[in-house]
């Protein structure tokens, strides 16, 4: 027999000890944004009560029984004066579903809710929910738009992993009950990185899409796509146009997809996405950003050359390595912004940094000009320009 009392406090404390853990800024950095020295949360994070059957009748050895494989994805926006996390948590049976963690400074001790978010399902049963964005749009309530797996019915028997991606949306007014709404309709087959606009266009509800031909594959699709319904129950797109494509040689060559919602500026539409490109040890995800026109939307009118953030040391492995995928990030009224971005689908991340560097970044980065020779006249213009202020 083990000692079950003693094991069950072992595991607290560490579980207490995990919470706990500072978190301090990492290196230098490159003057955009810092990282920092511990994921904001891990799979390990998931409070203990998820896991353990903590009756010595029912689990005499004290075995974890619900498995918790990876915690990241996460939605974010600050509620009641707490940074909050919406996080895909997986299971070790691959079921992703939603909980919430929150914590009082957005950087660390980021604590679990004591129960997962309850989601209601629709008529036709959710296989797997992933990668919510929790909005607070102008009508006043909190929307959640998320993906939505269910089997291909199209599927031949000898093929278990064909899949329809399509965005789930429930709403909220206090994070704890959700309402679902209908799923979105759109004319594209597969539809993930769906995010809610947080403002009326046009007295419509606004959302950004990726359309894709393939579960996978984004096909003839896979650029950030941009559509209005006048409904937001029952929300129809009927026509896509798209915002910022995918482009031969460059971080989002393969595909894009957006992160959390665009942030109004006196400038333009602030934007985080991710950007795909395929290389001999599979799809590499990055982060990158762009700007658009304060009265149109789907017009871009600054963006930099290349990737704002990409996996670097224990970030670039885990379940899907070489990935760092973000759908949430909150703008302090100070002007701090917390970006938060997931590592290899497995753990979350934050990074610090505040809404006017992030503007100059946006504004000021070279766009990527497609040629290397190009980038090499930029370098060369650069060190032109830093021999001239020497001299002065
Ligand atoms: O595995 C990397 C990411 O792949 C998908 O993103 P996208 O639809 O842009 O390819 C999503 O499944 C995402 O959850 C995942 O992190």
């Amino acid at each position: 027999m083990i000692d079950f009392e003693k094991r069950r406090q072992q595991l607290e404390e560490a579980h207490r000890n995990l919470v706990a853990l500072e978190n301090k800024k990492a290196g230098l950095g490159n003057g955009v944004f810092d990282r920092y020295e511990n994921p904001v949360l891990t799979a390990a994070h998931a409070p203990l009560n998820w896991k353990y059957d903590f009756n010595p009748q029912t689990n005499p050895y004290l075995l974890e029984r619900i498995g918790i494989n990876a915690a990241f994805n996460a939605g974010a926006i600050k509620f009641e004066g707490k940074y909050i996390l919406i996080v895909r948590v997986e299971g070790t049976d691959r079921k992703s579903f939603f909980a919430v963690a929150e914590s009082d400074n957005g950087i660390d001790n980021f604590n679990f809710w004591e129960e997962p978010i309850v989601l209601p399902e629709t008529s036709e049963p959710d296989t797997n929910v992933y990668d919510m964005r929790i909005v607070a749009h102008q009508d006043g309530w909190m929307y959640g738009l998320f993906c939505t797996e269910r089997k291909d019915p199209s599927a031949p028997a000898h093929d278990q992993s064909m899949a329809v991606a399509q965005c789930g949306i429930v709403r909220t007014k206090d994070l704890k009950t959700w309402e679902r709404l209908a799923d979105l309709k759109t004319p594209s087959p597969q539809q993930r990185n769906v995010v809610l606009h947080p403002e009326f266009v046009d007295g419509k509800y606004a959302f950004y899409t990726r359309p894709q031909d393939g579960f996978i594959e984004s096909g003839t699709g896979g650029g950030i796509g941009f559509g209005l319904s006048g409904s937001i129950e029952n929300a129809v797109i009927e026509k896509e146009s798209i915002v910022d494509n995918k482009n031969y040689h460059t971080v989002y060559e393969a595909k894009n997809g957006m992160g959390p919602e665009p942030i109004k500026t006196a400038h333009g539409w602030l934007f985080l996405a991710h950007g795909v490109r395929n290389t001999a040890a599979g799809l590499r995800y990055v982060l990158y950003m762009f700007m658009t026109d304060l009265n149109d939307l789907t017009k871009v009118i600054y963006k930099p050359a290349g990737y704002l953030l990409a996996p670097e040391g224990e970030e670039r492995t885990g379940d899907v390595s070489n990935v760092v995928f973000s759908n949430g990030w909150i703008l302090d009224k100070d002007g701090k912004m917390f970006i938060y971005y997931a590592s290899s689908d497995t753990r979350m991340h934050v990074a610090t940094t505040t809404l006017d560097i992030l503007l100059d970044y946006v504004m000021n980065t070279p766009a990527d000009e497609l040629r290397s020779a190009a980038t090499v006249n930029r370098i060369l213009g650069n060190i032109q320009k830093n021999k001239v202020a020497s001299e002065i």
